[in-house]
C-alpha cells in the first residue's frame, strides 16, 4: 500500500474527514435470523448457510420469504444521519451470493422475492438526497454461484463444470451494474478474498477494473491478498487503497498517510440474529469511535436489519445517543488527525486538527491530566461545547498539566480543547 500519490490523497479526503461509517449486514438470512430447522445455530447469523451445512436446493426457498415489508431507505438513511454517520456500507452482495438490486445477471436477487424492489436503488435516492455517501461491500466469495470454486465440504454440485474464470466475468459484469447504475459509490468493500482460488493477479485487476468504471471510488484492500488477518492491514506489495481492522482496534496508529477503518458489531453478530441481545453501551461505542480517530482511523459500525427491514430498536436507541454526543462533539472527530503523542494515554485519547488538540477524557476521576512530552505552549484549554468552561494549564519538565473543572467529573467523556501556540512537539522520553 506505498502507492502515496496526489490523486490518492484527493481521493480519501471525504473518507478522513467522515471518521464514522454504517456497515449494514442484510439479506436471506435474516430471515431465520440465527435458527434453522428450530435450532439454534452459532456463529454470525449471515454465515447460517455455512454453520448448518445447509444445501443450495434447501437454502433458496429463503428467497420467497423475504418480503421486508417495513424497509425505508429514507428512515434508514435519517438513523445514520442523526447517529453522526457519514457513509454507509451495505452488503450488495454477501457469501451466499443474493444480490440486493436488480441484476440483470441472475435470478438470485431482490426482484425473484415477493418484495420485488430495487433495495440500493432506493437507498442511492435516499443518500443522495440526504448527502450521505453509499458504499457498496462485494463478496468474492460465493457460495451459491455454480462456478464459483472451491465448493463447500457438504455441497455435491459437479466441480467439472465449475469455470472460475466465467464466474469472475459474472462477478464483474455485476459490479459494472453497480457501478454505473447507482450513482457515486463511495467505496468498494470486498471481503471474502482469503481462499486459494482468488490470486494477487485477480485482486490487482478487479483494483484497476473498479477505478476504470469510477475513478474516484476508494478501494478497500481486501481486494486483493495482502491483509493480515483480522488485524487487517495489508504487508508488502498488494492493491487497496486503506487497511480493514476487524472487530478490534490497533493498539497504535500507523503513521500519516496509512489508511485504516474498523469494522465493528453492535452485538455479536453481523446479520440479524434473533436471540443475539449482547448490546454494546452507547460509551463503549463512543469509545471506540475516538480511540479509531486518535489513532488516524475510522469506524465502521455495523447493523444487521430484522427481516422485516427495520433496525432493531437497541440499535436505534445507542445510534441516537452517539449522534447527541456528536452534535456536540463533533469537530473533536471529524476531519481530526491522530494524536502527537505516540501511545494512547491513561487518562483518555487527544485528537489534533492543526493548532488544535482534542482531549477526549475517558476517566475524570483523577484531578490532573498530563500530556507527557508537549513542549508547545497553550494559548488557552477550555471545554469543548456550549458552557467552554476554561481549564487550568501549566507547563513543566514532564509535559503539560491541566487541572481538571469538578463540573467535568460526572459528564459523559467530556472533551477539553486546546489552542497551542504552533503545530504540537512532544519530546518522547526514552523512559
Ligand atoms: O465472513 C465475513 C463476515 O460475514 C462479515 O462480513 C465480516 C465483516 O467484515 N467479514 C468476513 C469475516 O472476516
Amino acid at each position: 500500500m506505498k502507492r502515496i500519490d496526489a490523486e490518492r490523497e484527493r481521493r480519501l479526503a471525504w473518507f478522513r474527514e467522515a471518521r464514522f461509517g454504517m456497515f449494514i449486514h442484510w439479506g436471506l438470512y435474516a430471515v431465520p435470523g440465527g435458527v434453522w430447522k428450530g435450532r439454534d445455530v452459532g456463529g454470525v447469523g449471515e454465515w447460517i448457510y455455512n454453520s448448518a451445512q445447509i444445501t443450495v436446493a434447501d437454502y433458496e426457498p429463503l428467497q420467497q420469504q423475504f418480503n421486508p415489508v417495513k424497509f425505508s431507505a429514507k428512515e434508514w438513511v435519517a438513523t445514520a444521519k442523526d447517529a453522526g454517520m457519514r457513509y454507509i456500507v451495505i452488503t450488495s452482495k454477501h457469501h451466499d451470493g443474493f444480490c440486493l438490486w436488480d441484476s440483470k445477471l441472475t435470478d438470485w436477487d431482490v426482484m425473484g422475492t415477493p418484495f420485488k424492489r430495487d433495495i440500493l436503488k432506493e437507498l442511492a435516492a435516499e443518500c443522495q438526497k440526504q448527502k450521505i455517501k453509499l458504499c457498496f461491500y462485494h463478496s468474492i466469495m460465493d457460495w451459491h454461484h455454480p462456478d464459483y470454486l472451491p465448493r463447500r465440504g457438504w455441497d455435491k454440485r459437479p466441480v467439472a463444470e465449475a469455470n472460475f474464470a466465467r464466474y469472475i466475468a459474472y462477478m464483474k459484469g455485476q459490479l459494472k451494474e453497480l457501478l454505473t447504475g447507482y450513482g457515486p459509490i463511495g467505496i468498494a468493500w470486498f471481503d471474502g478474498e482469503w481462499e486459494g482460488t482468488w490470486t494477487h493477479a485477480h485482486g490487482e485487476d478487479l483494483y484497476q477494473f473498479v477505478r476504470a468504471l469510477q475513478p474516484n471510488t476508494i478501494v478497500n484492500n481486501r481486494v486483493d491478498k495482502g491483509r493480515q488477518g483480522m488485524a487487517g492491514m495489508t504487508k508488502g506489495d498488494f492493491a487497496g487503497d486503506y487497511g480493514t481492522p476487524e472487530q478490534e482496534i490497533p493498539a497504535n496508529g500507523f503513521g500519516e498517510g496509512v489508511d485504516w477503518e474498523s469494522c465493528m458489531t453492535l452485538n455479536d453478530t453481523w446479520g440479524f440474529k434473533s436471540k443475539d441481545t449482547n448490546w454494546k453501551s452507547t460509551e463503549t461505542l463512543l469509545k471506540n469511535l475516538i480511540d479509531c480517530a486518535s489513532k488516524g482511523g475510522n469506524y465502521l459500525l455495523n447493523v444487521g436489519p430484522t427481516p422485516e427491514g427495520t433496525f432493531p430498536q437497541p440499535i436505534i436507541e445507542r445510534l441516537g445517543m452517539m449522534g447527541k454526543w456528536l452534535k456536540a462533539h463533533g469537530e473533536a472527530i471529524y476531519g481530526t488527525q491522530a494524536s502527537p503523542f505516540p501511545k494512547p494515554l491513561p487518562w483518555g485519547r487527544v485528537t489534533r486538527k492543526g493548532n488544535k488538540l482534542y482531549l477526549h477524557v475517558f476517566n475524570t476521576s483523577q484531578p490532573t491530566l498530563l500530556l507527557p512530552g508537549l513542549k508547545t505552549k497553550v494559548k488557552s484549554a477550555r471545554t469543548l461545547g456550549k458552557e467552554r468552561i476554561s481549564v487550568p494549564a501549566s507547563a513543566s519538565p514532564e509535559g503539560v498539566t491541566l487541572t481538571l473543572p469538578e463540573s467535568l467529573k460526572n459528564q459523559p467523556l467530556p472533551v477539553i480543547v486546546l489552542e497551542l501556540d504552533g503545530p504540537p512537539t512532544v519530546e518522547v522520553s526514552e523512559t
